[in-house]
């Protein structure tokens, strides 16, 4: 297709038409900033702005997932490796396609964190389930080497698509992200309310911490917080936000 050769162009561009955004992740309890999670925006000269939706499954589908997440990789230690909150350092969330799980992929997360100084416990790989997975042993594989490394690995948009119990059970996971799809029934649906309250204990039980997606309303906030749900992220503190745009984004958060 045509927005598969201009993703390939823009991959082996010298100015990146790759920007990411950045949205900070809140201690429940403390209401303190704890990470920020990084999110690609692709902003083409002539197409505008191509949501990840849209070009995601298919540099996927074509490979291209592999330079792309390494440009993504470097980019966010390099822009949010140093940054600090209320002089504390905060944990990097940068998403991965399970399908980009694979030897070089560590190779990868090593050089960077070698290059950067970044402490390997400060990174977190969210990883996507997106497609089903062909090689599932290289993927636990890559998972693992990871963990020894140091670094964190959360599954993302749990309990939605292929993001299913069988994964919680095959890969090392530290952290779950609570899909925004059951937080945003908080309120308003009893059911969406008792899977936000399964999850927590499930994660509780497997020994993962627990991040909520979508938090829009101080009452998702405080049935989540109840719940003794670690931490959350949303509009409710800020949309993801440019770079530069960040520190502020943080002070805002309180
Ligand atoms: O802003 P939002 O539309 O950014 O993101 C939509 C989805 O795109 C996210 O849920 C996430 O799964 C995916 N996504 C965003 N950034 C990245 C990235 O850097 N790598 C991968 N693999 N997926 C991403
Ligand atoms: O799948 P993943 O959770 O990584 O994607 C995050 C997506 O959710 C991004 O597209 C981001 O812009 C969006 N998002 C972040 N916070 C909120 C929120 O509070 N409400 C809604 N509706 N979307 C959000
Ligand atoms: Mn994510
Ligand atoms: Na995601």
């Amino acid at each position: 297709t045509t927005l598969e050769s201009e993703l390939r162009t823009a991959l082996a561009g010298t100015v990146s038409q790759f920007v990411l955004h950045y949205q900070p992740v809140v201690d429940l309890r403390s209401g303190e900033v704890v990470a920020v999670e990084s999110l690609v925006r692709w902003q083409h000269p002539v197409l505008g702005l191509v949501p990840p939706d849209r070009f995601i499954p298919m540099a996927e589908a074509t490979g291209l997932i592999h330079p792309l997440g390494g440009w993504v990789l470097d980019q966010a230690v390099r822009d949010a490796g140093n940054l600090t909150y209320d002089g504390r350092e905060l944990y990097v969330a940068v998403n991965f396609s399970v399908l980009q799980l694979n030897d070089e992929a560590v190779l990868q997360v090593r050089q960077v964190l070698e290059s950067s100084g970044l402490t390997p416990g400060r990174l977190i790989l969210e990883v996507t389930e997106s497609a089903l997975v062909q090689d599932e042993d290289a993927v636990v594989r890559a998972l693992e080497a990871l963990a020894q490394l140091g670094v964190h690995v959360a599954i993302d948009d749990f309990g939605t698509g292929y993001s299913s119990l069988h994964y919680l059970r095959r890969y090392p996971i530290n952290i779950i992200k609570i899909d925004r799809e059951f937080v945003a029934g908080i309120g308003t649906s009893v059911d969406d309310e008792a899977i936000c309250e399964s999850i927590v204990h499930l994660a509780e039980a497997v020994g993962a911490m627990t991040v909520a997606e979508g938090v829009e309303t101080p009452e998702q906030y405080a049935f989540l917080r109840s719940l003794g749900c670690h931490h959350g992220q949303g509009f409710l503190w800020s949309p993801p936000v440019p770079a530069e745009r960040l520190p502020a984004a943080l002070a805002a958060c309180g």
